[in-house]
């Protein structure tokens, strides 16, 4: 693919876009990235707002078609690629990777960018006192099915490597950031992934320095 047809809007630090970015390495795909920083309002330009009305990363731009969501971004790159799947496609393996997927997305992120928001980006949400308590209450209630998927099997939702790694590679390490605590086996787990000749270094970023954001 041209890479002027394949275009990825992030920030000048780890955010959601990392995802995709790990994505589009592991489909071998040629693209460019743009890097904003909202600090600098360089988020609120015409351009972007032309392409995310919400104003939010990431944005893939592909072509004539632009593209929001983190997620589903991932899994339309991994549909129109001519490399390898990263989703299982056997009904049963694929239930359980969706699962995960859906689990994360509603009883794990929503509850984590609640806690971002009353926190570090407290000066620009509303939160009453208690929001980070509470959020971070729930993340710990409900990521404890993650753990027992990881000591389970090599993969978090699959035999082979699939989005959901990406996926919850990200889940975890931003958790982590909010000091929620992990088995060995889950930093093994880390470790197996950080080790793959596509995973991005900009996904480290946020993972040691309570200065970045997710
Ligand atoms: N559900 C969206 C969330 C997008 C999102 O909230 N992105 C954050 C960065 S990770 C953002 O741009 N926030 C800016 C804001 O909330 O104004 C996705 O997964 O792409």
């Amino acid at each position: 693919m041209e890479v002027d047809k394949l275009i990825l809007y992030a920030y000048t630090f780890r955010s959601r876009a990392e995802r995709v970015l790990w994505t589009l390495r592991e489909l071998g795909y040629e693209y460019k990235v743009i890097r904003l920083n909202p600090f600098k309002g360089e988020t609120r330009t015409p351009e972007l707002s032309k392409l995310n009305p919400s104003k939010k990363i990431p944005v893939l731009v592909h072509g004539e078609n632009v593209f929001t969501e983190s997620l589903a971004i991932m899994e339309y790159l991994n549909d129109v690629s001519d490399s390898h799947s990263l989703a299982p496609e056997e009904p049963l393996e694929a239930f359980y990777y969706r699962k995960a997927l859906h689990y994360g997305l509603t009883e794990i992120e929503p509850y984590l960018w609640v806690a971002e928001q009353s926190s570090r980006l407290k000066s620009l949400y509303n939160w009453p006192d208690g929001t980070y308590e509470n959020a971070i209450n729930q993340v710990n209630k409900n990521i404890g099915i993650v753990w027992q998927w990881v000591e389970r099997s090599k993969y978090i939702a699959s035999k082979e490597f699939s989005l959901a790694d990406i996926y919850y590679y990200h889940l975890i390490t931003w958790a982590s950031q909010h000091n929620i605590e992990h088995l060995s086996g889950v930093r093994n787990y880390l470790s197996l992934l950080e080790s793959r000749h596509a995973f991005p270094v900009e996904m480290l970023a946020g993972e040691n320095t309570k200065t970045q954001p997710i």
